[in-house]
């Protein structure tokens, strides 16, 4: 039986069980799994600002033993080449994507998957500079209530 390769796109910043979740469900679903990662300079392009650089996100997805394949993601144009150069029989991605990518089925399948709720890269941001808005100060306090109250348990 020939081998399904499966092909998915995505920036992957701050890597997060909604991001590790999909990819094992898409592992899954074939024998091989083709992750193109956004290049920092496609998410200038998308519109995203990225904390973690190409090369490090690339690095932390190609480190699962379940993906076979990291490529950069350029451009919105490269799928139709990538999935011909892959020999793609499966194109999946989020359905926060829904519909978006439905002129690629006359190349592949196009599959659709529901997103991992309630964790998003843009809320872990969101909570991340909320965190770092605290004064020092209230921080360096909390910690000192702490210790007095270590030392009132011991
Ligand atoms: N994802 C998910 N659950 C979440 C967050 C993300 O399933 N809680 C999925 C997204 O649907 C996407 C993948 O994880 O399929 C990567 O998400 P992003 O890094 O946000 O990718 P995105 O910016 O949507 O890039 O050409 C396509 C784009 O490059 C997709």
């Amino acid at each position: 039986m020939s081998k399904k390769t499966i092909i998915t796109y995505g920036t992957f910043d701050m890597f997060h069980i909604g991001h590790l979740k999909l990819l094992k469900r898409l592992s899954k679903m074939g024998d091989k799994l083709v992750v193109a990662i956004s290049t920092d300079k496609f998410n200038e392009v998308k519109g995203k600002k990225v904390m973690i650089p190409y090369k490090q996100r690339a690095k932390i997805v190609k480190s699962l033993k379940f993906v076979d394949k990291v490529i950069p993601e350029k451009n919105w144009e490269q799928k139709v080449k990538d999935i011909k150069k892959q020999n793609v029989d499966i194109f999946a991605i989020g359905d926060d994507w829904k519909g978006e990518f439905d002129f690629l089925k006359e190349h592949c399948e196009v599959v659709y998957l529901e997103r991992t709720k309630d964790i998003s890269t843009t809320q872990l941001k969101k909570s991340l500079s909320n965190f770092m808005s605290i004064p020092k100060e209230d921080i360096i306090n909390a910690f000192e209530v702490i210790e007095v109250l270590k030392k009132d348990f011991e």
